[in-house]
């Protein structure tokens, strides 16, 4: 959309944009000069924008609106729980219901012997928390020196310093002088982009063992932990050849480190499990969480802390750390409202048994497309990667291929991200088969409006 909207409402609200808004992850001068596509309302798996025009939301939001949009019952708990106690903190020795009964129902659904929920305002501040967390387990373990953690490279961890830093995004490095001491990085187990001549089995060996000689590097005795996400989302859905976990699993039991599972994507039902960790059989230590735990209707994250951790930090005194909105009542309430829809409604089951399957087949026939590298997806996660040459896996240097499909995307009415030139999806879990149909129809369309453009 440009600023030839046809709704005068439209520029209203781009000139606000202009005057007033500073947009995250965006380029401040381009979308000034572009202005935003205003989005009004939205539906089940649709969103509108202020031009009226009706979206098929392949991107869940952001990766978060797990039980679709407009679910009175989620207003309905956060109108209630407002007029009952809106706020009331947790810092001094205080509690109040909803975050008691919320963590009750985290730990009922998480891995077996982890029942502890820190509870933080986002995903990025979860992973702050897990860094402070584990670097005060260890010292209170006698164990200070313990302090590296290990991250991956294009791994995303949120935006704060912290997060930014764990994550292993280098156009992020770039602004702000990061990482911060004490934060290394791996490879990541992308076959497609990186794997060159190797088998995905070989270089998902090849990517685990980056772990271990990493560890060796930095010395057992210095590192604290090892933070992944079970599959990278962030990064383009990179889904790691079926031999990478079992051998991370292999190294971690060598070696005393933390594992902790970026759970942010994952969780809440993605892969058809309830976290991504109980889909590959990864038993962490710890878990951190956002986006799917409220359905994204309002702002909350968390992690989840295994026994024996929990154990280890009642010996250590004051954990000095918390957020004012750690634990917020109203977020709290919606949380809880949103878990019982996903377990009462079976939408996790669903998304196993039917959906998941139908997606992933549907999808797979868009391989054909002599744009099409590779289709690939677990759950309702899916990519496609956009290539000059099949065989070799080469890309378009350049052209921006990605964001040209974006753009057919938005103007046929379907949301679909490019990370590069990998377009990837996460629809809300809640998509039926006939809205997979027209989720794949549409991109199929807008791989051929791509290729006439690129090709031509
Ligand atoms: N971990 C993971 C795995 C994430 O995907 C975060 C942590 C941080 O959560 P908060 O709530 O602080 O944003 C995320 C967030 C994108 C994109 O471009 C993805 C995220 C955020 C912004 C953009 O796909 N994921």
């Amino acid at each position: 959309m440009t600023k030839q909207a046809s709704n005068p409402q439209t520029l209203h609200w781009q000139g606000l944009s202009d005057a007033h808004h500073l947009a995250p992850f965006s380029d401040f001068k381009q979308l000034k000069e572009k202005g935003p596509r205003i989005i009004t309302k939205a539906d089940g798996v649709y969103i509108w924008d202020s031009e009226g025009n009706k979206i098929l939301d392949a991107m869940a939001g952001l990766w978060c609106v797990a039980i679709g949009y407009g679910r009175d019952e989620l207003a309905e708990a956060a109108s209630k729980q407002m007029k009952e106690l809106p706020f009331y903190n947790l810092f001094f020795q205080t509690a109040h219901p909803p975050v008691l009964e919320l963590a009750k129902a985290i730990s009922d659904i998480a891995p077996a012997g982890m029942n502890h929920v820190f509870f933080t305002g986002s995903g990025s501040e979860g992973n702050d928390t897990m860094l402070r967390m584990v670097r005060h387990y260890w010292a209170i373990k006698g164990q200070p020196k313990k302090k590296v953690i290990i991250s991956r490279i294009n791994g995303y961890h949120g935006s704060t310093v912290a997060g930014a830093s764990l994550g292993g995004m280098t156009y992020m490095h770039e602004q702000g002088d990061l990482p911060i001491p004490g934060i290394v990085h791996i490879p990541q187990p992308y076959w497609f982009g990186e794997g060159g001549d190797m088998t995905p089995e070989a270089f998902g060996i090849w990517a685990a063992e980056q772990l271990e000689k990493k560890i060796l590097e930095v010395g057992e005795e210095n590192v604290a932990a090892f933070i992944a996400e079970p599959i990278q989302g962030a990064g383009g859905v990179i889904i790691p050849p079926d031999s990478y976990w079992p051998k991370i699993r292999e190294i971690l039991a060598k070696y005393d480190i933390l594992f902790v599972a970026d759970e942010v994507i994952c969780g809440f039902g993605r892969t058809g499990e309830w976290f991504g960790s109980d889909f590959y059989g990864n038993t962490p230590d710890m878990m951190t969480i956002a986006k799917g735990l409220t359905s994204g209707y309002i702002p909350m994250g968390g992690l989840i802390v295994r026994d024996e951790i929990v154990e280890v930090l009642n010996q250590g005194g004051d954990f000095n750390h918390g957020f004012t909105y750690s634990g917020h009542p109203v977020a709290a309430a919606v949380a809880l409202e949103n878990i019982r829809i996903l377990r009462d409604e079976k939408i996790i089951e669903r998304v196993k048994n039917e959906t998941a399957p139908y997606l992933q087949k549907r999808l797979r026939e868009l391989a054909d497309h002599p744009l099409v590298g590779e289709v690939r997806g677990v759950g309702l996660l899916g990519a496609i990667e956009l290539v000059q040459n099949k065989q070799t896996r080469a890309r378009f240097e350049g052209k921006g291929v990605g964001m040209i499909c974006r753009q057919h995307c938005f103007d046929n009415g379907l949301i679909m991200r490019a990370v590069g030139d990998t377009m990837i999806i996460s629809p809300p879990l809640v998509i039926s088969k006939a809205e997979i149909d027209e989720l794949v129809t549409k991109a199929r369309l807008c791989l051929d409006l791509t290729a006439a453009a690129v090709l031509a």
